[in-house]
């Protein structure tokens, strides 16, 4: 296979370079998650069962499942983990479906809030704001700068081991339907809304401690609630979507394309309590998957 234009690489089949799909494989209405299985259980219970399933796995990892719910053309795209993954995805598939895109990510995460108990699902109704390592903090040398700047540094944040981002949104409507049709799937006690924070590592900018490295992390979940009350879920990919979601079809003169707008939401079950330290069992997430799931896909198919 060759690809031409290095600036934004096709195939000479029309497929993307990492996501691995061409014009009309992704549907307009599209659920994103980490994990192939989970993408593979969600479409074979839920797509409907005379619209035959088509597949496209690519080399890097991306695995596209294009069906239809109630009717309604839907993709469910598995992504692997991490915020470049998810800028691969809504930039490649941005590039080869025609229109304005609805977008879910359904995923896991650890909880950094009471309300939040394992076994349970969160909807970012909040939005998300990104925590990334500050790389120039660990580079052995710290703030070895002197007078003004130093003083500077430290009153702005500069040198603190983790930048926080400002708060992005979800689209306001998608994320309420999201809340209305997961807590009737899941019973509204078990749904918690607020902010959720997306992280550049599973460890150190998650608070993770790992002794074979100097994350500087133990005041990191402290720093997040103290700045923002409301954040009480962490995961690695909600914010990009959010955020490119917001950007998307913005042009250089402030004008925007509806052709090219994406409306996003973001949910997850919770795997992990970060507080107190309780892991979920196989069984729960088996159940989650296939009830959420199918909340997220009623709720795209429903958007007007
Ligand atoms: C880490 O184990 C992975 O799980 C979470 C995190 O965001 C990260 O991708 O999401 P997924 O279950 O969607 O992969």
């Amino acid at each position: 296979m060759g690809f031409t234009n290095a600036n934004f690489p096709l195939g000479d089949d029309g497929r993307t370079y990492h996501v691995g799909t061409k014009l009309g494989e992704t549907a307009n209405k599209i659920l994103t998650v980490g994990d192939p299985a989970r993408a593979k259980l969600i479409a074979q219970t839920h797509f409907d069962k005379d619209v035959p399933i088509k597949e496209v796995s690519s080399k890097r990892g991306f695995v596209t499942l294009t069906g239809a719910y109630k009717g309604v053309p839907v993709s469910i795209v598995a992504i692997g983990m991490g915020i470049s993954m998810m800028d691969f995805f809504v930039r490649e598939v941005r590039a080869v479906t025609e229109g304005p895109l609805d977008i879910i990510r359904f995923g896991s995460c650890g909880s950094i809030s009471e309300r939040a108990k394992v076994g349970t699902l969160a909807v970012a109704t909040d939005g998300a704001v990104c925590a990334t390592r500050n790389y120039d903090h660990f580079t052995g040398t710290g703030d070895n700068s002197a007078g003004l700047t130093k003083w500077l540094n430290k009153v702005t944040g500069r040198n603190d081991p983790y930048h926080l981002s400002q708060v992005v949104k979800p689209d306001s409507r998608l994320s309420n339907k999201l809340v209305s049709k997961i807590k009737e799937a899941a019973g509204a006690d078990n749904v918690a809304t607020g902010l959720n924070v997306t992280a550049d590592s599973f460890y150190s900018s998650q608070a993770r401690y790992d002794p074979r490295f100097p994350d500087d992390n133990q005041q990191l979940v402290e720093t997040i609630q103290k700045r923002y009350p409301n954040a009480i879920t962490l995961e690695m990919e909600s914010f990009m979507l959010l955020h490119l979601a917001a950007c998307s079809g913005r042009k250089a003169d402030g004008s925007v394309d509806p052709q090219l707008r994406i409306r996003a939401a973001a949910t997850t079950m919770i795997f992990a309590d970060r507080l107190g330290g309780e892991f979920i069992t196989y069984e729960v997430t088996e159940k989650l998957e296939a009830l959420a799931g199918k909340a997220c896909l009623e709720t795209l198919v429903e958007m007007q």
